[in-house]
């Protein structure tokens, strides 16, 4: 249940109409594709992003803006506007502690110019609006009509909204975005809201939001808005998938049209060049690319990531119209398998030497931001870095573009994390959930950089109905993608955990010596070994170390060494180390040290401003961990294509 929306008593009419109108559309959300916009000769963007107007909706029951419809005026007329950046969160723009903690719904409203030929009634254009991620449940309007709707952060959801810019071309066109950061027990991820209705305790209709994740609940709009325009008849989603025989590339492809019952679709395959290396015609077909450069992982190869072009050309006509789309994705060759005791990348073992992240800085929460970006690759580059885990939400597209460029391999995760309460696994749950690995899917199947999904991050794996719960949202998963191998993360007991039997990846978090044992360094290397041979005794599948090490205070000095100490965080790596060491040489396949940066959390007295878990500040300056790392990873990843060279 949302605040702001907690049934008839406090959930205004208006609100409840729209929701349930909207409902609707939002079933029907995954019949299209979600291809990323670009331009091409056919199609134009126009980026939203700078400073928008936003209002907090602090009334008690957070509903005002629903009952007094903001969205049908400009916002400004509602009350008190301030500027807000988008993309940004908004949790830590002002100095408003009110507004770093709100709960509830925020409105953000901008008025945009829309150009005359897509406006245009005989433009034949269709003209979308996109919404990168907006975190969490979020309602969007088009001059005061509402257009869409969806659940869910990190993911993007659009809306056409053609109709409605043509209808008034010689106005502003007013986009207005309410989103609601409110968690329940069956979004992704759980939440849950507390009334303290002790009134010699707590201040009447005092209220909080509990979670079971480790990162700040940071909200709004977070990745670009935009507008983009696509022919009326168009190219709507692409499926690639890749394969080769020796030297010889094959690249399948399903093209799907909408607006047209007719279309006529050619393909052609660039290499890095430009020069057409195939060519084929129709929606679906195959293409087979002599002498291919495969795609391989950074350090894997002297040159990785290399992506060919594959440009999708559609004509169709509808009535006396003639359209004409292009899209082009890009295309990396590879295959990935998974064996009782190996991850093979292009058939050659693979050894993930990487990091867990989260979307994460100063001032922006999870706001996209450029100069970020392309700081954290030139980090994951210094550090030999081959690999990282979306932990604990899908990143940004423009994320996981450059992973497919530069070759960093991606464990994609959905947002299912702290799903512990036993009624986070009945079906209202369920069927969220297998929406969001369709949304997932939807979006970064063409990925090459991306080789595994994972459904979770530390459910409560060992209740009964986890099951049947990860069974269906695996499977499912498969049965979306049966190209790439599924897990979920877990830190539960091997011989207990019920989702285990379902992925082909086993994947597990410890803190010895941190969490269990603290300051047990002596420990480490013994429970680590039984933790391994536990779960490889019991399934034979390959393990990653998804997380491990320890909170570092930079600065702080102790020998013998003691907790959040610089000393302390090197014995945890050496001892950890020795165990993966031993291990790789039999099946476990990758280490990923948790976590990449400090990150906000919310408050508590195990966090002093965070979790201090990163081997980089939340500034992005190293620790001593990072060096140790570094040197390992560059060893890790000699020895990889070492033995690459030797695999047949
Ligand atoms: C974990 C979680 C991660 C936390 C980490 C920690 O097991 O997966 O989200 O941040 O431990 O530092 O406690």
């Amino acid at each position: 249940m949302y605040v702001g929306m907690q049934g008839d008593r406090k959930m205004g009419r208006a609100w409840k109409i729209i929701f349930f109108s909207l409902l609707w559309s939002s079933c029907l959300a995954l019949e299209g594709g979600m291809l990323t916009p670009k331009e091409s000769r056919s199609r134009e963007i126009k980026e939203l992003n700078g400073v928008w107007k936003f209002r907090a909706d602090f009334s008690k029951t957070r509903n005002t803006g629903f009952e007094q419809r903001w969205f049908t005026k400009r916002l400004s007329e509602s009350g008190p506007v301030i500027d807000m950046p988008v993309p940004a969160s908004f949790n830590d723009i002002t100095q408003d502690p009110r507004l770093r903690d709100f709960i509830g719904w925020v409105w953000y409203e901008k008025e945009v110019w829309v150009p005359q030929r897509w406006t245009a009634v005989d433009s034949g254009q269709r003209v979308v609006l996109r919404v990168g991620s907006a975190h969490y449940n979020s309602i969007a309007w088009v001059n005061g009509a509402p257009v869409t709707q969806h659940e869910g952060g990190h993911l993007p959801f659009e809306a056409d909204i053609t109709r409605l810019v043509q209808s008034n071309p010689s106005q502003p066109c007013r986009i207005t975005i309410a989103v609601n950061n409110t968690l329940s027990l069956h979004t992704l991820p759980p939440g849950s809201i507390q009334y303290m209705s002790d009134e010699t305790k707590y201040p009447a209709g005092y209220f909080v939001q509990n979670t079971n994740f480790d990162f700040f609940n940071y909200a709004g709009l977070h990745r670009p808005v935009l507008l983009y325009t696509t022919p009326k008849a168009y190219i709507d989603d692409i499926t690639v998938t890749t394969d080769f025989a020796d030297s010889t590339g094959v690249v399948n492809y399903v093209v799907s049209i909408k607006g047209s019952s007719n279309p006529s679709v050619t393909v052609a395959l660039s290499d890095k060049e430009g020069s057409v290396v195939a060519t084929a015609s129709g929606p679906a077909g195959m293409l087979k690319v002599v002498d291919v450069n495969l795609w391989w992982p950074y350090l894997m190869h002297e040159n990785p990531g290399y992506l060919y072009s594959l440009e999708v050309h559609m004509t169709a006509k509808s009535g006396s119209s003639q359209y004409e789309d292009y899209y082009t994705v890009p295309v990396g060759i590879r295959t990935v398998r998974v064996t009782s005791h190996q991850f093979l990348i292009n058939s050659k073992p693979f050894y993930f030497h990487g990091v867990n992240k989260h979307e994460d800085s100063d001032i922006r929460g999870k706001g996209l931001d450029w100069p970020l970006i392309v700081k954290d690759f030139n980090l994951l580059q210094w550090l030999g870095a081959n690999s990282f885990r979306t932990s604990h939400y899908p990143y940004a597209e423009e994320i996981l573009d450059m992973c497919d460029r530069l070759g960093i391999v991606v464990i994609d995760e959905c947002p299912g994390v702290g799903i512990k309460d036993i009624r986070s696994f009945g079906n209202e749950s369920l069927t969220h959930h297998l929406i969001v690995m369709e949304e997932l899917v939807r979006r970064d199947k063409n990925r090459p950089s991306v080789v595994m999904w994972s459904v979770a991050n530390e459910p409560s794996s060992e209740l009964a109905p986890a099951d049947y719960y990860f069974k269906s949202v695996i499977t499912r998963t498969k049965s979306l993608d049966p190209t790439r191998p599924v897990t979920f993360v877990s830190n539960s007991n091997f011989n207990r955990d019920k989702g285990a039997p379902y992925v082909d990846v086993i994947c597990v978090n410890s803190y010895f010596s941190w969490y269990h044992d603290p300051g047990h360094l002596e420990v480490i290397q013994i429970q680590l070994n039984t933790q391994f041979e536990d779960w490889y005794k019991k399934y034979q599948k390959p393990i990653i170390q998804s997380e491990y090490w320890a909170d570092v205070v930079p600065g702080l000095h102790s020998d013998p060494p003691m907790m959040f100490t610089e000393e302390y965080q090197k014995i945890v790596l050496q001892e950890y180390h020795a165990v993966f060491d031993r291990k790789r040489k039999e099946y476990v396949v990758g280490e990923l040290i948790w976590n990449f940066a400090d990150f906000m959390t919310a408050q508590s007295t195990t966090r002093v401003v965070g979790n201090k878990k990163g081997i980089f500040s939340r500034q992005r300056q190293p620790k001593t961990g990072a060096f140790i790392l570094r040197d390992r990873y560059w060893k890790l990843a000699n020895e990889t294509r070492r033995l690459a060279a030797r695999y047949p």
